[in-house]
């Protein structure tokens, strides 16, 4: 009985790691990226998600960044499936530069309606977290339980958004297909 109980004991913890691991997966790494502007031709939106995670973007091409003129920056990744978000992970710029302009921004999660394959029409998105300190680096849990295919980090203030990584975790779901939030954040269906 007792080499019965700690056969059942040994699967347990090891189902219970199984699960906890699957329940932390990374899930934005190489995949397709936008971000509002792309200040030059350097910057580019896929840097947050290339796996590099130097904070240094002063000595090279490593993180995002958008248009110093952008008044509406944000950067946004599609998981090509919706996922239950737990948590988003971001390393921000940490070269000594502009900490000031990572501040007042949201983390929205944006799930798809009627099979729209643009990102943002017809879309509704939560508010996952919102950080309103500067920080270089942050590891955001969503308020709620959400459900998304897009995770998009926004500012709210006129300024330029640099992203040196960002990691998004969450639980696989579904493949994409038309359907409703219970907790309508807001309609991007007037946005660009
Ligand atoms: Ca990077």
């Amino acid at each position: 009985m007792d080499m019965l109980c700690k056969m059942f004991f040994i699967l347990w913890t090891f189902f219970c790691f199984l699960f906890a691991a699957s329940d932390t997966l990374e899930i934005a790494r190489n995949k397709p990226t936008k971000q509002s502007t792309n200040m030059e031709n350097i910057r580019h939106s896929q840097n947050a998600v290339d796996g590099d995670y130097l904070q240094t973007p002063s000595i090279g091409d490593f993180c995002t960044h958008t248009d110093l003129a952008d008044e509406s920056s944000w950067w946004a990744v599609d998981l090509g499936a919706i996922y239950e978000i737990s948590n988003v992970i971001i390393f921000g710029r940490n070269d000594g530069c502009c900490v000031e302009r990572f501040s007042n921004f949201d983390i929205e999660v944006i799930k798809p309606c009627r099979n729209n394959p643009n990102w943002f029409v017809d879309s509704v998105r939560e508010l996952c977290y919102h950080q309103q300190v500067p920080i270089t680096f942050l590891n955001a849990s969503c308020h709620n339980r959400m459900f998304g295919q897009y995770v998009r980090i926004r500012l709210n203030d006129p300024n330029p958004l640099t992203l040196c990584e960002v990691e998004v975790h969450g639980t696989f779901i579904s493949y994409s297909r038309s359907g409703n939030s219970s907790r309508k954040y807001s309609s991007l269906s007037q946005e660009k």
